[in-house]
């Protein structure tokens, strides 16, 4: 139903979001009044979706390559937030048997954190049972690059949608920005899937370089461990974290990337002084 917004709402600076729950009036037109929104229980910025459970980031394994950076900038933000990830890697029928193992070796680095981890093809239809089993009943939004297939995904889940999706450019092997929008579909059996459009930066805003490792599952059960308690897990000496990284207990990619967010914590810290 096309619905307004009650002025009122509006007066009292109320922005809504994809993924409000709200108060509908019909009128006679068959058109709706916006009158109320209810409490959110949260809300992301980028994707701006509100009332999310789940954030399925979506990377394509091929065309656009794996991008380990931004993944695990989405996977922090839903930590931050609280929500539940699932991690999808998309586009497996591209890839050559020979190549599996290295992608079932980086699978076996997020399941270690306790992350549900499919592999999927829209071409085969591989992971699609378990991608609508973990659906259901859940506001689900998609993050991830342009061009890894999230279009192609929830039409795929819903048939007939044909929602706009295109081919990744043949020359600089990236997406397209084809999805400019939020919008948000329900599908059978009480689930919603947000398709958004695929962006490359997310800013960490109110992070902590103390409370940074607090996100990242492999390392926070270590932090009690290290000599120093505000222990950084750079170079002190006597660090769990450390430690456990030079026994191969902690993916060097994963430590990587959080050693690039410490540094960028620090920048905007001293932006914002
Ligand atoms: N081979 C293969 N191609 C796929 C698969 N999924 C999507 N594609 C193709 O990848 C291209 C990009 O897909 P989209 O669904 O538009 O990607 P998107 O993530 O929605 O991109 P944006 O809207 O730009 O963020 C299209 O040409 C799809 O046909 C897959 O599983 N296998
Ligand atoms: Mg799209
Ligand atoms: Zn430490």
């Amino acid at each position: 139903m096309f619905c307004r917004v009650r002025g009122r709402l509006k007066e009292k600076g109320v922005r809504l979001l994809v993924g409000d729950l709200v108060e509908v009036v019909e009128t006679a037109d068959g058109e709706g009044v916006i009158e109320n929104v209810f409490p959110r229980k949260n809300s992301l910025i980028r994707p701006p979706v509100a009332n999310v459970d789940q954030v399925i980031a979506l990377f394509s394994i091929k065309e656009p390559p794996l991008a380990l950076f931004l993944l695990d900038r989405i996977i922090l933000a839903a930590e931050v937030s609280g929500l539940e990830v699932v991690i999808c890697f998309s586009k497996i029928d591209l890839l050559e048997a020979e190549d599996l193992n290295d992608f079932s070796r980086i699978a076996d680095v997020y399941r270690a954190c306790g992350y549900r981890v499919f592999f999927t093809s829209a071409v085969t239809g591989r992971g699609f049972p378990e991608i609508k089993s973990t659906l259901q009943g859940k506001i689900c939004v998609l993050a991830g690059p342009s061009g890894a297939g999230k279009t192609t995904l929830v039409n795929k889940l819903k048939p007939g949608l044909d929602l706009l999706s295109s081919p990744v450019s043949k020359k600089s092997k990236k997406g397209r920005q084809t999805t400019r929008e939020v919008s948000l579909i329900g599908l059978n059996g009480n689930a919603f899937i947000a398709d958004t459009p695929g962006f490359q930066k997310l800013d960490l805003k109110g992070l902590t370089e103390e409370s940074l490792a607090l996100f990242f599952p492999e390392m926070q059960s270590l932090a009690g461990s290290c000599r120093f308690s505000g222990c950084l897990h750079v170079a002190e000496p006597d660090c769990a974290v450390k430690e456990a990284l030079s026994r191969g207990k902690i993916a060097p990619w994963r430590y990587g990337h959080y050693l690039a967010f410490l540094e960028e914590i620090k920048k905007q810290k001293s932006f914002y002084r």
